[in-house]
């Protein structure tokens, strides 16, 4: 997939065809060379738009049109081009509702193309007959009926475009049936390159000042710092200025695992001691203590500077010290560029000295339980074992409660680029649909998916989509027979808990062999091991079921609210 988003709208020569034709023909002209759909006759002319275009545009079709918004999601933020989800009338667009949500929450380019009724019988009462705009408006950039075929070309266009630039998220259009079969002659947009947003100098200046007076920085870099490009001037600025860093969401991996500026493991100390806290690329949010920092034992408040893609996100409800947003990698460069021509040059080597000495210490109280040899097997195990067996270009997909809170607390990636969570909108489901697209989006990868049990029911039927569609991943399923995250909690507040219980002992990796996979279970810790190599070695969709103690519930101290 090619990195060109952004269209000032030029016009290629006129181009005859049905409306399918046109979107397919524009989506590809901005990237795109997959298409996740679930049929529906409403959709047909993108199919054989995609079937017929030159070179043809794949289609991966699933068995719930979440997995295909879902996996159009996880290649817009695993390529940076928008992903391409087309979704029938009715059921299929509500069914779709949720995961464009969740584009939304975490800034995810994706265009979700819908069917329509027909409008020549619009308010007759013909099939699946909703009027889906109203719907999805408040969760897109732009949601809109395209109600002449001669449109088609231009709106996807438009919403490729929109969903591409900063701050990026989901786009919808529908088509009415009628419209998207009809043919119509139209000059189709040219792509041209992505245009950036340009940050206020004088802003930069100040962060830059901010950052020449502080004793004890933290700059935390999100998701958007990838999404945005910015990775390679993030990492420059680290290293060049010795700041020590927090990762969150996406921006996971730009500072690579290991790295000495990397404190992430030192989390509450570094945000908590800090006299400044720089926050790039990630909203200050319930997983950032909604943007309060310093504090901790006696410390002061810390100053808040927050560095945004756009303006829109820059937040509101925290008294910063300092903002700029625009294109991530000019900020941070103007940042870096102030900072060094400050009066002073500050030493922080006391202060990163005292960070790594708790990331040591944290390391080291990681490591008895990452070997605990409990049984009922301690989730934290299986990273002890997974870890050293992931790959430095490894993507590693996180669809559960505690099991993946584990995950984000123990695996730390090499790369950025690699790391799939829910993000802030936090909806469960989204395993198969981020599996299916990083096989598709990095071919060589190795591709892990951790699953919680009770997030596994969820999308685990489409386990036929990687079946059909050969590709192979490896799923491992913390099984510890209960929605984990939400018992212990009830367990806290109540006392009891209800509805928090699954089966025991699922063997969700039969589940796997019966839509043609392959998979075990494991319950003892020493198993676990070579389970994994079998997974990787076998070239296919398989799935390690590994039983855990349901009472090792992930430490956690805030619940979102
Ligand atoms: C779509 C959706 N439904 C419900 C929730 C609430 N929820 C958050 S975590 C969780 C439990 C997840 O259980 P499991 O996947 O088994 O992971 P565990 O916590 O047991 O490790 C639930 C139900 C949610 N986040 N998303
Ligand atoms: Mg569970």
């Amino acid at each position: 997939m090619t990195d060109v988003t952004e269209a000032p709208s030029d016009t290629a020569p006129a181009s005859e065809g049905h409306g399918g034709d046109h979107a397919v023909a524009v989506a590809a002209a901005h990237g795109v060379d997959t298409m996740f759909t679930l049929s529906g006759a409403h959709v047909f002319p993108m199919y054989d738009g995609a079937v017929k275009a030159e070179p043809p545009m794949r289609i991966v079709d699933v068995r719930h049109e979440q997995t295909a918004v879902f996996a159009a999601e996880a290649v817009g933020k695993l390529t940076r081009v928008p992903g391409l989800a087309v979704l029938t009338a009715g059921p299929g667009v509500t069914n779709g509702v949720s995961p464009i949500t969740q584009a939304s929450f975490s800034g995810s380019p994706l265009v979700v193309v819908g069917g329509r009724a027909p409008a020549n019988r619009w308010g007759m009462g013909s099939l699946q007959e909703l009027d889906h705009p109203p719907l999805l408006a408040p969760v897109t950039k732009l949601a809109r009926t395209v109600h002449q075929v001669a449109e088609i070309a231009g709106a996807v266009d438009e919403a490729f475009t929109l969903a591409g630039s900063s701050h990026r998220g989901p786009t919808f259009l529908d088509v009415p049936m009628d419209q998207f079969f009809d043919k119509a002659t139209v000059d189709r947009p040219v792509v041209g390159p992505r245009r950036r947003l340009e940050a206020d100098p004088d802003a930069l200046a100040r962060v830059g000042a901010l950052l020449a007076e502080a004793s004890r920085p933290v700059l935390v870099l999100g998701t958007d710092v990838w999404a945005d490009g910015a990775e390679e001037a993030a990492l420059r600025f680290v290293e060049q200025t010795g700041v020590p860093v927090v990762t969150n969401g996406m921006g996971r991996g730009v500072v690579p695992g290991g790295h000495p500026l990397l404190v992430t493991k030192a989390r509450g100390k570094a945000l908590g001691t800090a006299d400044l806290v720089v926050v790039v690329g990630t909203p200050l949010d319930f997983r950032l203590g909604y943007g309060v920092f310093g504090g901790k034992d006696g410390a002061p408040p810390a100053r808040v500077v927050h560095l945004a893609d756009s303006p829109g996100q820059v937040s509101g409800h925290v008294d910063l010290a300092a903002s700029a947003s625009g294109d991530l990698t000019a900020v941070i460069d103007g940042v870096q560029a102030a900072l060094e021509q400050a009066a002073t040059r500050p030493d922080w080597s006391a202060w990163v000295a005292d960070l790594q000495g708790a990331v040591a210490a944290a390391v080291e109280r990681d490591a008895e339980l990452l070997r605990s040899e409990a049984d009922p097997i301690h989730p934290a195990r299986i990273y002890g074992e997974l870890v050293p067996r992931l790959a430095d270009d490894s993507v590693v997909i996180g669809d559960g409660g505690d099991f993946v809170s584990f995950a984000g607390k123990y695996v730390e990636p090499k790369r950025p680029g690699g790391w799939l969570d829910p993000g802030p909108y936090g909806c469960l489901g989204a395993g198969l649909g981020s599996a299916i697209a990083a096989r598709i989006a990095r071919p060589s990868a190795q591709v892990v998916l951790l699953l919680g049990d009770g997030a596994a029911g969820m999308s685990l039927m489409d386990v036929d989509t990687l079946v059909r569609h050969n590709l192979p991943v490896v799923m491992v399923c913390g099984n510890n027979s209960a929605w984990g995250l939400e018992k212990q909690p009830m367990q806290m507040l109540y006392g009891y808990d209800v509805a928090a219980d699954l089966a025991p002992r699922t063997r969700y990796d039969e589940v796997v062999k019966a839509l043609g996979g392959g998979g075990e279970t494991v319950t003892d810790p020493t198993r676990i091991g070579p389970a994994l190599d079998r997974a990787f070695a076998s070239g296919a969709p398989y799935l390690v079921n590994v039983i855990t103690d349901v009472d090792a519930a992930y430490p956690r101290n805030t619940f979102g609210v």
